[in-house]
């Protein structure tokens, strides 16, 4: 049986510091930002902010390469900033878990500059070296995940470092017990300060295979994911920070873990394993590539249900979910798994989040995405902040492999900065982010859709997700009810049921922008409607939904 425990029960909020709130105009968003907004995040209801990286960092990736672990980066604010946030966080009631980036650090940390002064330098092992095959190769033909090779040469000792992600973003050697160690002080140093958790970045990639032989082409460079992804360690490397960290507070953990499957799930996030407490999963997220990642295609609903469904069974009792539609490396849930046509941009929006939010696992709601914000309307690739979708128009585009016209409705459909425009609080200048220029340009919809505009609207998509919040709160069997999909080949809809003892509650939301008939199985005539995005009843057997149409029916308790 699935223990109980605060985390399983908690709704968590993702806060990308940069877009969130600026509090000094220039531009960037900072820590007394964040710190400014808890109230509303207090009124949404949320018990939980993951907070992605506030380390110091050199920005090549967004605060993904950090140049010092226990220090703050200068444009978000200084460590007094940090604890004045956490304490005004937990008197409200609000946990705040860390980003923990630890597969590699930025190339500007100290550990990088003496590790590659020389080969004999006492810091040369904390990194993965390697001699070219010849001086002008690579070690191997291993891609980076922003494109080129994976290995970058350095000069001073006439030897190539691996780099998963950039080149300013160097692998760690986590077979080096040093390495492990100077970790583990780390978290204890924040865990000692009183933060709530970890999410770990990458963290299945941080055991590497010791032989590097070529990997499989795909696109112009080889695959280092067998070698790299779910490597020979990891386990054993999790298992030894819960035994000298972990276990040793009370605070929660999500690996972030690209290519996992249930059965790695089980190990990585089982209720005994001893690792962490829970992994995002990807599939319902990395299935509907064209270009690799890159389409403009939506992921058909029957693949969609498939893969949410087996998470759902697969970990029932054995280990436990994290439920998410966007992150800051997703577009935005409505524009890609919705409908943001005006007409149908707040409804959906509403449908996505009752999907999502009445399944077993943690939730998971990206900032603004309780605004119902959507993706930006970038013109051209000059629009463009982030690294990983710059790097990809040259690899993709300005060498010709593909034509502009083939690739830009893909590369403009998922880009990362969709996720990263400034969060819209209200319809004055820049949304109210700032009072200055933004590092990233607002959503021209900010007008439309804007945080003052959903609080004081009590039908809004924020009322909504506030609802669905407290549903939880008083609902066990939202939390610990057992999942089954129903009408499994339906393009149109996702129906499933929860059921928990004598209780049991019925999910359908229409992802058809069309009205759909659906019968109301037996069970549910009569039960009490929970929650619901239209005006629709459900006390007849059967019901014409709305386009987008959803809603909750509780059954009433059958006798004992
Ligand atoms: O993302 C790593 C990851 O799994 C990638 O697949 C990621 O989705 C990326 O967008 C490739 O498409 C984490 C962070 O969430 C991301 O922001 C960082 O850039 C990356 O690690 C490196 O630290
Ligand atoms: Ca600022």
């Amino acid at each position: 049986m699935t223990k109980k425990t605060w985390w399983k029960e908690a709704v968590i909020y993702q806060i990308y510091p940069r877009s969130f709130m600026d509090s000094n105009g220039d531009g960037i968003g900072d820590i007394k930002g964040i710190t400014s907004r808890l109230d509303y995040l207090k009124y949404l209801g949320i018990d939980v902010i993951w907070l992605s990286p506030v380390y110091k960092s050199p920005n090549d990736d967004n605060g993904y390469d950090i140049n010092d672990y226990q220090a703050i980066m200068d444009e978000f604010g200084t460590m007094e900033d940090f604890d004045e946030l956490l304490a005004a966080a937990h008197e409200r009631g609000i946990r705040i878990v860390m980003d923990l980036v630890v597969n590699h650090t930025s190339d500007e940390h100290k550990w990088f500059m003496e590790s590659r002064k020389s080969k004999i330098n006492e810091y040369r092992d904390y990194y993965i070296w390697r001699e070219g095959k010849d001086p002008q190769t690579p070690p191997n033909n291993w891609g980076s995940c922003f494109g080129g090779s994976a290995w970058q040469y350095d000069q001073a000792t006439d030897m190539y470092y691996l780099h998963l992600f950039s080149k300013k973003q160097p692998d760690l050697n986590w077979d080096n017990p040093k390495v492990r160690q100077e970790i583990f002080d780390m978290m204890a140093w924040w865990c000692d300060k009183g933060i709530d958790g970890f999410r770990m970045d990458v963290i299945s990639m941080i055991s590497k295979t010791k032989e590097m032989p070529d990997g499989e082409i795909s696109g112009l460079y080889g695959n280092f994911e067998p070698y790299c992804v779910h490597g020979p360690n990891v386990h054993k490397y999790l298992q030894e920070m819960n035994e000298k960290v972990l276990s040793k507070y009370d605070i929660m953990t999500v690996g972030e873990t690209s290519g996992v499957t249930t059965e790695l799930a089980k190990q990585y996030a089982g209720e005994d394993t001893h690792e962490l407490n829970m992994v995002f999963q990807f599939e319902h997220v990395e299935s509907d590539g064209k270009y690799g990642k890159w389409t403009d295609r939506k992921i058909p609903l029957t693949t969609l249900k498939k893969i949410l469904s087996r998470w759902q069974t697969e970990l029932y009792n054995t280990a436990w979910n994290s439920l998410y539609w966007n992150n800051h490396d997703q577009p935005r849930a409505v524009s890609r798994f919705g409908d943001d046509r005006p007409e149908y941009r707040k409804i959906s929006a509403k449908m996505l989040a009752t999907c999502l939010h009445m399944m077993q696992g943690t939730p998971y709601i990206y900032q603004g995405e309780e605004l119902g914000m959507t993706n930006y309307p970038f013109k051209d690739p000059e629009d463009f902040r982030d690294i990983e979708s710059i790097q990809a128009y040259k690899e993709w585009c300005a060498n010709g492999r593909i034509s502009h016209e083939d690739f830009w409705p893909c590369l403009r459909f998922k880009s990362r900065d969709n996720a990263r425009t400034p969060v819209q609080w209200d319809d004055t200048e820049q949304a109210g982010f700032t009072s200055g220029t933004p590092w990233i340009a607002v959503n021209p919809n900010y007008r439309e859709i804007n945080a003052k505009k959903e609080t004081a609207d009590p039908d809004s998509i924020f009322h909504y997700y506030k609802k669905l919040i407290s549903l939880r709160k008083q609902n066990p069997i939202i939390v610990y009810g057992k999942y089954e999909l129903l009408f499994k080949d339906s393009e149109d809809l996702f129906v499933y049921t929860r059921t928990l003892e004598n209780k049991k509650l019925l999910v359908v939301c229409s992802f058809s922008d069309r009205e759909t008939a659906f019968p109301i199985p037996e069970e549910f005539i009569g039960a009490n409607c929970m929650i619901s995005n239209t005006e629709n009843t459900y006390d007849t057997q059967t019901v014409t939904l709305r386009p987008y149409e959803a809603f909750v029916l509780q059954k009433p308790d059958s006798p004992q």
